[in-house]
This record gives C-alpha cells, structure tokens and sequence, in this order.
C-alpha cells in the first residue's frame, strides 16, 4: 500500500520546490511555473512507498478542490501545510484556507498527522529577532488553529536542503519501529564511546535514524554530512577517501546495502580527544552489523 502524503497551502508558498529539493531535483527549481490542479509522484523511501499530492495553491484550484472534497481529502497520512514566512500580506488568506483544510481532514481524514512548515525561513534569518518572535507567533497560531489535531510546526528553505530533509523526516519515519530500535542503539553507541553523533541517511538524504550527543551542534553535523555527498556525487571518489571535519569534530560515512538500496552511517567524533580512532571504527562496524540486522526486519 502507498502511503498517502498531501502538500496543501496557498499559492507561491513553495510546495512543489519543497518536493523537488526532497527528491534532490535542485536544478528543476529554477523553472517551477505553478501547479495547474494537482500533481502525484511517487516517493520510494526504504521500502516505504509514498504517494505525494501536490495541490496547486491558486484560488480558482482550491474551488475546485472543495466540490470534490471526498476524493481529494480521503486517507491523507501526513499533512504538510506549508506557510510563506516572507509573504506576511497573505498571513490571513493562508490561516482561513488552513481552516478549511482542517474541517475537510476532520470529515474525511480524522487520523491524519498535521505538519505546519514554515518556509522560506532563509539562510541567516536566523540572525534576527524580529524574525524569530514573527515565527513563534506563527507556531502558536498554526498550533492552535490545528486543534483537535496535534500539530508538528518546522521551519524550512530551499536554501538549506538539510531543513527540508529534517521536515520530512520525522512524519515519514518517525512513527516507525525502524526509528526507534536505531535511536536505542545509536543511543547506547554515543555514551559508551567517545562518537558523538550517528545518523543513517538514505539516498535522499532522509534520515531513518538518529542520535547526538546533546554538545553537538546538530546542523552543523547535517552539513558537513551534505558536503561530504557533494563530494561524493561529484567526483566518483570511494566514500572512505573522504573525511571532512569541523574545528573539533571529524565526521565519517560508510554506504552499506539494505533492501538493494544504499544507505549512509554517518558518525563523528572530537579528534583533538581521539588520537587513534581505530578502536571507535571497529565499535562502529559493530553498530552496523547491528543495524543491518534490524533492517532485514523491515
Ligand atoms: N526565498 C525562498 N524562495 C522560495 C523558497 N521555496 C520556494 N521559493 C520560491 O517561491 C516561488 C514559488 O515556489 P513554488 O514551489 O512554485 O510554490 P507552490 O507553493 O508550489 O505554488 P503553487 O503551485 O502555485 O501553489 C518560486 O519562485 C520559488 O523559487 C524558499 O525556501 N526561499
Ligand atoms: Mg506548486
């Protein structure tokens, strides 16, 4: 069975770029015209198939949304709304449209999970407080607003793809007994050993499992993992060649097989405190030993 995902909000939000950056289609962004009515793809994310509906946001689409509401609204499993934090002037239309969205999901959909993403929180808003307290006024309308429904609100951009990995992530595998058995393993991993993150990536980067040590800056670790993909992707060079660190952090990733697909354990640890990382790879390959065994389960 495919699992049923839905990208519904008000138009120019940035639904279908989302879409595109999670299947790591960055040079189709460039070109993206509208969505005329809705558009399916199909997602293959560790033998989990999805099914995603892209509702074009124009308001004469979302009429012709609402005469149908049975067909369109029926078995969503996760819901991503998606929200223009640049465009405040569309703050109310974006709010009354959700509003309908929700009594729609309560007729048809009552088990869905609701997640709000906030995009277009671009690189660097970070910096600035009056963006910060704009985003935590959203957060707590849209959670809210989502009542009876528990709501999961994230913040994203196109610009930083390791944002919208980690929106996707969590509703996609999170209530997963896969994502669980990891986050024990990993876990017990990283407070018996000197490592001090673990994360299993997928080919899209998705990540099906993870732990870090609560000292790591955990977006920091995300991008050096994503540079070490570029790196990988690009040069054709054998993933043990390649070991990128931060000031203090050294990261590795080892691809492994699951399933006929690749997956990435990724790992990291503090090299000014490890001179010889042999004995933390000869734990690691164990920890993976155990994950394949896991896997096979699922
Ligand atoms: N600055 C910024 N622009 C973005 C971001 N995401 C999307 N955009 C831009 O927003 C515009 C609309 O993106 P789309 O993905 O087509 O939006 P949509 O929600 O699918 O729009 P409809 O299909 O009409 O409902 C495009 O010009 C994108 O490049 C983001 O994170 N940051
Ligand atoms: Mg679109």
């Amino acid at each position: 069975m495919e699992e049923k995902i839905v990208m519904l909000g008000i138009a120019n939000g940035g639904k279908t770029s989302l879409l595109r950056t999670l299947q790591r289609e960055f040079k189709s962004l460039a070109s993206l015209k509208p969505t005329k009515g809705i558009e399916r793809t199909h997602l293959n994310f560790f033998k989990k198939r999805i099914i995603a509906w892209d509702f074009g946001g124009q308001a004469k689409y979302r009429e012709s949304y609402k005469k149908k509401a049975k067909n369109y609204f029926v078995g969503i499993e996760e819901l991503f709304y998606v929200v223009d934090f640049q465009d405040q002037d569309t703050f109310m239309e974006s709010i009354k449209y959700f509003q309908e969205i929700k009594s729609e999901l309560e007729d048809f959909s009552p088990n869905t999970s609701i997640n709000i993403i906030i995009n277009k929180f671009d690189p660097g808003f970070e910096e600035n407080d009056e963006n910060i307290k704009f985003y935590d006024t959203i957060n707590k309308k849209f959670s809210e607003l989502s009542e009876p429904f528990s709501a999961r609100v994230t913040k994203t951009s196109i610009f930083n793809p390791i944002s919208v990995i980690q929106a996707f992530s969590k509703p996609i595998f999170g209530n997963t007994t896969l994502y669980d058995n990891f986050g024990f393993a990993f876990y017990q991993f990283v407070n018996n050993t000197v490592c001090k993150f673990v994360v299993i990536f997928s080919r899209n980067l998705l990540e099906i499992g993870n732990y870090f040590d609560p000292s790591v800056n955990q977006q920091q670790m995300r991008d050096v993992a994503l540079e070490i993909f570029k790196i990988f992707e690009d040069k054709k060079l054998k993933l043990s060649d390649i070991s990128l660190h931060t000031d203090t952090i050294s990261v590795r990733m080892i691809q492994f097989e699951a399933g006929g697909e690749p997956y990435y354990f990724t790992y990291g640890y503090d090299f000014e405190f490890v001179k010889d990382p042999a004995p933390l790879d000869a734990e690691a390959f164990n920890v993976l030993q155990e994950v394949k065994t896991i896997m096979k389960y699922f």
